[in-house]
């Protein structure tokens, strides 16, 4: 790697581990990268349908068979496949706890992930300059979580985050129109753009250029759906000589150069690693900056309505109290002194018990009202900004930590963010990411 490259994520780890970690902690947001993840080899994730090709994609690249593959669900785990000899498997368990190794933050998907996954250490020239994953095919619905058993959206959406190139698999069967595929590409992947190359494999299945133009139409309609972009995204119409295949019908040397070109993508993965390192601080930067504003806001709106309701309570236990003491000042009868007396005393015990329960209830409430509190402050923002849908869907992926903190620990149990600590977030978006691009982009 360049002189560059190395310094540039040096600081990177620097800045989160300096500047970025404490505030994250303070507002129990996600941990930073650790310094084993930033600076960990080139990655490539590798997703796509069931069956559509993905690990004889991978075998391709290794140039032997490692990957099982075949017509039936074979994948149901994710495979890292990382240089070294001897040739060993590791299991999920291992790998995770392994601190030599970049995998630690898989462990918060528990433990049904780890059987899900394992590492494969082969010695395959390509794997010294990339570290490849396999994954589970997507299928027709988008299981919940109980049915894969982890959190199949929140892994993908983790190993894409330190991805630095996702290839995403579609074949002629399912031409983007897998219900895990479409949300995949909504959920996950959002934000991901210019490390997302799509593939349509297969393409020597095709008998007629007629089923080629019907299928890739479909495609790019299911795709436009869910891609939020203006242009669509290069597609790799592409096959890969697997056993016992028919020769293609179409003219195969546009499939063969675009097999190339993706085999070069993945080579030339590298290139890519220190400015998604830099994109990775700044995207989590910009994730913490809203989780912690949504936190400062709700903190906010529950102080105000405590404090509108001990004023409230308050305010009558005084005004009696102040009556109670003119009753005494003029001497009136004792039985108007003693219902003010009392009246003073009631409020001011249903003052105090009332705030303690509205203490409770209000930061439930404050966690069910993050998107309105969201709408009503960043309203302007919305409205004005260009990237109105880039600040929405920053929004959608914060909101359920964020809803979860505050439910969990209560709005009050954090501290203020100041302004100092947001200037400082402010600066690593503002001056430092650009800096840093400046050096690796020279
Ligand atoms: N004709 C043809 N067959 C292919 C091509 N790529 C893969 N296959 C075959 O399609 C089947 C599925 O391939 P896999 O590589 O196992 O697919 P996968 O995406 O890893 O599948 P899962 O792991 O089950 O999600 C296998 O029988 C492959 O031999 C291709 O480009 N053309
Ligand atoms: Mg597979």
């Amino acid at each position: 790697m360049a002189n560059e490259s190395v310094e540039s994520v040096a600081r990177v780890q620097r800045l989160l581990r300096d500047v970025v970690a404490p505030i994250a902690k303070r507002f129990a947001f996600e941990d930073v990268p650790s310094e084993g993840e930033v600076a960990g080899a080139p990655c490539v994730l590798v997703l796509g349908n069931h069956s559509s090709g993905k690990s004889s994609f991978i075998n391709h690249l290794l140039g032997k068979t490692v990957q099982r593959t075949g017509l039936a669900p074979t994948d149901d785990g994710f495979t890292i496949l990382t240089h070294g000899a001897p040739e060993v498997d590791v299991d999920g368990q291992a790998l995770t706890t392994d601190p030599t190794l970049p995998w630690a933050g898989l462990r918060v998907f528990g433990p049904e992930l780890l059987t899900h996954l394992r590492l494969k250490r082969r010695d395959c020239d390509i794997l010294k300059s990339v570290t490849l994953i396999d994954s589970p095919g997507l299928i027709d619905a988008a299981k919940p979580e109980s049915e894969r058993g982890f959190d199949f959206a929140g892994v993908v959406r983790f190993l894409a985050a330190r991805a630095d190139l996702v290839i995403l698999f579609f074949d002629p069967d399912k031409p983007g129109t897998t219900g895990e595929a479409l949300s995949i590409v909504t959920q996950s992947l959002r934000g991901i753009d210019h490390k997302l190359l799509i593939v349509m494999n297969k393409m020597d299945l095709f008998k007629s250029l007629s089923d080629f133009a019907r299928c890739y139409g479909a495609l790019c309609w299911n795709l436009g759906k869910v891609i939020a972009r203006k242009d669509l995204p290069f597609v790799f119409t592409t096959y890969f000589p697997v056993d016992n295949a028919v020769p293609p019908a179409l003219p195969a040397d546009e499939f063969v150069k675009a097999r190339e070109a993706l085999v070069r993508e993945v080579v030339d993965a590298k290139t890519r690693r220190a400015d998604n390192r830099i994109t990775q601080l700044q995207e989590y930067v910009e994730r913490l900056l809203l989780h912690a504003t949504i936190i400062r806001h709700a903190r906010t709106h529950v102080r105000s309505l405590l404090v509108r309701s001990f004023v409230s309570s308050m305010g009558l236990a005084v005004l009696l109290g102040l009556a109670t003491w003119f009753t005494f000042a003029v001497d009136a009868a004792w039985w108007v002194r003693g219902i003010c007396a009392l009246g003073a005393g009631l409020a001011l015990v249903h003052g105090v018990s009332t705030s303690s329960r509205l203490k409770s209830a209000a930061q439930r409430d404050v966690a069910a009202r993050i998107p309105e509190l969201f709408e009503r402050v960043f309203a302007r923002d919305l409205l004005t900004r260009a990237s109105g849908d880039e600040l929405r869907a920053r929004f959608d992926a914060a909101a359920p930590r964020a809803q979860k903190a505050l439910e969990t620990l209560g709005a009050l149990s954090f501290p203020r963010f100041s302004a100092a600590d947001e200037a400082r977030l402010r600066d690593v978006v503002a001056r430092e990411v650009p800096a840093l691009r400046r050096v690796v982009n020279g």
